[in-house]
């Protein structure tokens, strides 16, 4: 995964792949100076995980690259086509397209039938660390997810750099996990003392792919400088992040920047990311970068390899458990290209509900269907939605089409992180702003599989 410039310049000449004959024509070119366009096959694909052959899905182009990396102000100009027997759908999580490309089905837009492709082409006006996923059923729970990382200025040429993608991993089909949830079967859990997280009891936890009985191992320069892309791919999952001996400094979540933060450990929520630069020391040696689950010991990762060492097999197992996810981190992030200030025009009100029996998640106490009226906002205005979380759960909210920012959590207010995807742990309460500048119909909903699907979603609709 390590990517110097001339590996990335490689692998944009490899993606410059011609639309072949598929059920739809490519968009036509509209000149030389047309960007080309690129292939995303969604397959099915074989995974070993815990010695057994795992069938899950995937998103990649032709030559075997997974997801996109592309540049800021080019045009994201991206054909998809079905390869599966059911349909599908892409969403390009953290981007501003045009609603009707936003890949939700039955609101930007229908699904991709087997066999069928769906196109997109619309400019990349910024850029950072997003990814992209099925948001058709429980696709993304068979990890139907993959990076998309938009280089920007910020990112020197001879910066390296790593994706670290998390994924939670069951060999029960989701639906089945589904039901079992609504039938409140939940397995019992490793520490029954923990709060109330960790719905589902996984069978492994991914990085790149990976368990650590066999982890991806990464070559790095030492006395170098890298960036960590980490990806919370994850259905249900959030981590810490565990630089162990290095120390990091996070500059960037869900793509923006942060001023920067130093440390060793970070939460990272389902959906969301984190871009943390890392100075390599410049002795030879094997470090590991952890992602340990919330409120347990769990723990999967990749292993960044300075020179040459030796590496060491590690456990499956933290030392100590994970404490669940706060905003203790949250509340420091400043972003540094905050909104312009501005009172706001319009105030939304959510409040996250729902009841663990029978597995019922709701906003504002109505369980999604497509007959709930939309939140509304009007074109231009500066828009305020506060959302209380009044359930005994975290939920990761993710609002589609606009980049937000962090005003205020439990009455105190500042200029926090701008983002897509934001915490709200049990009992607390976040006020996020936003310019409502993206007309359209949009998602916005809880990022846990299970509870989106149990009715924790509902849509903004401009007036
Ligand atoms: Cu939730």
């Amino acid at each position: 995964m390590l990517s110097r410039r001339s590996a990335l310049l490689s692998t944009f000449a490899a993606c410059v792949v011609g639309p072949r004959s598929w059920a739809q024509p490519a968009p036509a070119a509209t000149g030389d100076g047309a960007a080309p366009v690129t292939v995303l096959r969604v397959q099915r694909r074989i995974l070993e995980v815990n010695g057994k052959p795992a069938p899950v899905l995937g998103i990649g182009q032709p030559n075997g690259v997974r997801g996109l990396t592309t540049e800021v102000g080019q045009q994201f100009r991206v054909r998809v086509v079905n390869d599966l027997d059911t349909p599908t759908l892409i969403h390009w999580h953290g981007l501003a397209p045009p609603w009707r490309q936003d890949g939700v089905p039955g609101i930007s837009g229908p699904p991709i039938s087997p066999g069928a492709g769906a196109d997109y082409d619309f400019p990349l006006r910024f850029g950072g660390t997003f990814w992209m996923h099925s948001h058709e059923g429980l696709q993304e729970q068979l990890l139907l997810a993959a990076p998309l990382i938009i280089r920007d200025a910020r990112d020197s040429a001879a910066q390296q750099e790593a994706v670290i993608t998390l994924a939670d991993f069951s060999f029960t089909p989701p639906e089945e996990i589904y039901e079992g949830l609504r039938r409140g079967s939940r397995k019992p859990r490793e520490t029954p003392t923990a709060p109330d997280l960790n719905d589902v009891n996984y069978d492994a936890f991914l990085a790149n792919d990976r368990t650590l009985s066999d982890p991806e191992t990464i070559r790095v320069e030492p006395g170098e400088t890298m960036l960590l892309r980490v990806i919370n791919a994850s259905a249900m999952s959030a981590y810490h992040i565990d630089l162990g001996d290095l120390l990091g400094a996070l500059v960037a979540v869900d793509g923006s920047s942060v001023h920067p933060i130093a440390g060793r450990r970070f939460p990272i929520a389902v959906a969301q990311r984190l871009d943390i630069l890392i100075a390599i020391p410049k002795r030879p040696a094997p470090h590991p970068v952890l992602a340990i689950l919330e409120g347990e010991r769990r723990q999967t990762g990749v292993i960044l390899v300075a020179g040459k060492a030796p590496v060491a097999r590690l456990p499956e197992l933290a030392p100590v458990a994970s404490s669940a996810l706060n905003l203790d981190l949250e509340r420091r992030l400043r972003a540094t290209e905050p909104l312009a200030t501005r009172a706001p025009d319009r105030l939304l009100h959510v409040d996250l509900t729902g009841e663990m029996s029978g597995y019922i998640w709701s906003i504002n106490s109505v369980v999604w269907n497509k007959d709930v009226p939309p939140l509304t906002v009007a074109q231009g205005e500066r828009v305020e939605m506060e959302i209380t979380n009044r359930t005994l759960m975290p939920h990761p909210m993710h609002l589609h089409g606009h980049r937000f920012q962090v005003v205020e959590i439990d009455g105190e207010r500042f200029s926090g992180a701008v983002r897509d995807t934001v915490l709200a742990p049990p009992g607390k309460r976040v006020v996020i702003a936003f310019d409502a500048n993206n007309p359209g119909w949009w998602a916005f909903h809880c990022h846990l599989l299970y509870h989106q699907a149990a009715g924790m979603f509902t849509t903004l609709k401009y007036i």
